[in-house]
This record gives C-alpha cells, structure tokens and sequence, in this order.
C-alpha cells in the first residue's frame, strides 16, 4: 500500500485518521476528498498540509470520484452527514451523501478493483433497552430510529451488496460514540464543554438517563488501521471502548472538571426518537485483531476539555451558529 484516499478527512474522526497515519507511514501518499460542509475544515490539516494532496469536492461527483479512486490503492471511507439532530431538522443532504455518495464510491471502487473501508456507526442496529447488559454483535438485525441512522444503515447495506454480488474487496466498522479533539461543537462532549467556557450552562435531552458508549477518536483510529491490514474482506467488526455512561453522568462529570458545581446544567426538551442505549461486543475485533482500547475516559476527557480550553480560535467560529440552530430547535 502506497497511496490512500480518505474521504471526510477534513472532519473530526477523518483528520485524526489522517495525522495518525501520517505518524504511522511518514512514506504514505494520503488524498483527502472533502467537501469542506460546515462540519469539515483544512484547518484541521494545517500540520501535514504540504504532505497531503487535499481535493475540494463531493464523493457525489463521479467523474471526480473515478479518477481519484483509479488513482489510489486503498480508500477509506469516513465522509457523510453525521448529526442526529440535523438530521430530524433536514435529511435531504443525509440521503444524498450518505447513500448516494457511498453508491458513488462503489461503482468506482468496483470499476478499478480497488480495497475499500467503509466507516459506520452503532447506530445502524436502533437502540438496546436501559437497564440491561444485552449488547449489539456484528449479527444483530439492523433497525436504525433516524434518519441519519437509516442513511447510514442503508450505506452498510450497499457495502455488503457490492461485496456479495460484485466481489468488491471491502471491510466494514461500525463504532460507538467517539470523544477527541477537532469534534464539531454541535456534538455532546465539545458542545458542553465550549458552553462552560463562555459562561453558558450544558443542556442535557429529556432525563439524561440514555446511554452512549463513549470512544477515543484514536483507539477508534487503532482499529480502523487493524482492520485495513488485517480484517477479512467482506467482514464487519464492531468497535467500542466498553465505557458506558449516561448523559447526565457525562455533563456531570465536565461540570466536575472544570470546577463547576455538578448540577449546574438546564434539561432541554428531549430529542424525538432518541436511542437509548448504544453497547458493542467487541468480542471479533479483539480476538482476530488484537485491538483493545487505550483509553482511560477520565483522563481522554479531562484532555479533552484542556484541548478545547486552548484551542478558541479552532471552535469559536462555529459555536454561534451552532447554538442559533439548536435554539431554533428549542433545545
Ligand atoms: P464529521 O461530521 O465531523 O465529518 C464529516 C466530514 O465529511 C466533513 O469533513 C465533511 O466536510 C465531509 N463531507 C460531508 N459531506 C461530504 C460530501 N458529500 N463529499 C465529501 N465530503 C463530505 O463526522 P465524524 O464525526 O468525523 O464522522 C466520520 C464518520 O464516522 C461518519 O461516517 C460517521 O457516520 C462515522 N461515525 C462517527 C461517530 C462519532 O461519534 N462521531 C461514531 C461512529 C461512526
Ligand atoms: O446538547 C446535547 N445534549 C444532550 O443531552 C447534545 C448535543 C446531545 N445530547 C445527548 C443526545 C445523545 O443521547 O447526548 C447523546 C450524544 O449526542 P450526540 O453527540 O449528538 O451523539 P449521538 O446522537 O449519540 O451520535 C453520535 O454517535 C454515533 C455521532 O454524532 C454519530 O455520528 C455517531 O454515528
């Protein structure tokens, strides 16, 4: 492997994707394909822009597509609308990106034979109930509650179709929440924490009681190189760190760390449809590949939120809009 093209390597898990690779493969010729959406940003590629081609465009745009992917040795597939709650407001550009930009990919990909990675999300397989330990496996039927969560079902999907009946060389992941620096303000964990930092109170959906599984952005990053090295062509592989927590805990917790009293946050109206619980068994990814998380949550927050605390000028731009948007919402 020589050359490798990342689509959405300009948003938050895909630009880290792309500076730990780099890390990795100093020699690796990287092409990132963004279309630079109100969630992505050349900035986060500002230490490696002379390494990198990066190409301003649409995974839509076939002709585009084709002679990028002619023109690489493995793809990695990170681009797509990625917030829950636009997705309710608006999920015209989720079905266009999501579904017709992963079509996209593969035509190409089955025109030049070329390896692909595909990026999903837990979200594919609906929610599990509250109080149990039942959890999603790569065999759970998928029952998506959004309509992002259905774009992205549907994107999985056709991954596997084109594997069965076209014998794309393709491996897909499916992780659970990622936490880490370059993440969208609109996003739990950096809304929060930038709202504390201005003096305003976190907002917590509903009761708070709904549980997200919560993963460094670079153990996710570990997995997903595992994977493209040695996972199983046609194969899906769950990932997630294990660490469970509820809403409430998790704003709880930022409060606490940032020396604010506990309960110093507002409920907001609940999210319509809201999953309640996310958990993967990550029993395959850490028996055939070797993977485990690295992560401690406590100290990747508390770097976290010292990351955000010094880097204004990186989320400042967005936060305004952001929260015009969710006011808007009534949340
Ligand atoms: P993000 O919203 O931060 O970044 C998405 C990137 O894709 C942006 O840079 C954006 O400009 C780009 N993009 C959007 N539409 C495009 C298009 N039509 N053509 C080219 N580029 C386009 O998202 P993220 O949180 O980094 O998520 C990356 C991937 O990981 C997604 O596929 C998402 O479903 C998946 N995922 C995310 C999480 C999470 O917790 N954030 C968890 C599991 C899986
Ligand atoms: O202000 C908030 N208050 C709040 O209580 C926000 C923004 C969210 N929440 C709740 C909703 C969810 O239960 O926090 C939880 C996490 O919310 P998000 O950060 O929006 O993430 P989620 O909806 O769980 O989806 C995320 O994980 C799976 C990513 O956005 C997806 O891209 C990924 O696929």
């Amino acid at each position: 492997m020589q050359r490798m093209l990342v689509t959405g390597g300009a948003g938050f898990i895909g630009s880290n994707f792309v500076l730990d690779t780099l890390r990795r493969f100093p020699d690796l010729a990287i092409t990132v394909l963004d279309l630079l959406t109100y969630a992505g940003s050349q900035r986060n590629l500002d230490q490696v822009s002379d390494r990198i081609t990066f190409v301003h465009g649409d995974i839509c745009d076939a002709d585009l597509v084709d002679g990028l992917v002619r023109d690489t040795d493995v793809l990695v597939h990170f681009a797509a609308e990625s917030h829950v709650d636009n997705s309710l407001n608006d999920p015209s550009p989720f079905i266009r990106t999501n579904i017709l930009g992963t079509f996209t990919l593969l035509e190409a990909v089955r025109r030049h034979d070329k390896r692909l990675h595909h990026i999903s999300t837990d979200e594919v397989f609906g929610d599990l109930p509250l109080d149990s330990v039942e959890q999603f496996t790569e065999q759970t039927a998928y029952d998506p509650s959004s309509p992002y969560s259905a774009s992205k079902a549907s994107s999985d999907m056709l991954v596997r179709a084109w594997v069965r009946s076209y014998g794309v060389a393709a491996t897909l992941s499916n992780c659970a929440n990622n936490y880490g620096p370059y993440q969208h303000v609109e996003k739990l964990i950096p809304r929060q924490i930038t709202n504390v930092l201005l003096g305003d109170r976190p907002k917590l959906y509903g009761a708070g009681d709904n549980v997200r599984e919560w993963t460094h952005v670079d153990d996710h990053n570990e997995a997903v190189h595992r994977i493209i090295a040695n996972g199983t062509i046609g194969e899906t592989y769950l990932i997630g760190s294990g660490d469970e927590r509820s809403n409430k805990q998790i704003i709880e917790q930022i409060l606490t760390l940032m020396d604010h009293p506990a309960d110093a946050y507002d409920h907001v109206p609940d999210r319509p449809g809201h999953d309640l619980r996310y958990s993967n068994d990550t029993t395959k990814l850490r028996t055939e590949l070797g993977w485990h998380p690295t992560y401690d949550f406590t100290t990747g927050l508390t770097a976290t939120i010292t990351w955000y605390r010094e880097n204004p000028t990186w989320w400042k731009p967005a936060k305004s809009q952001t929260e015009a948007k969710y006011k808007l919402l009534g949340r």
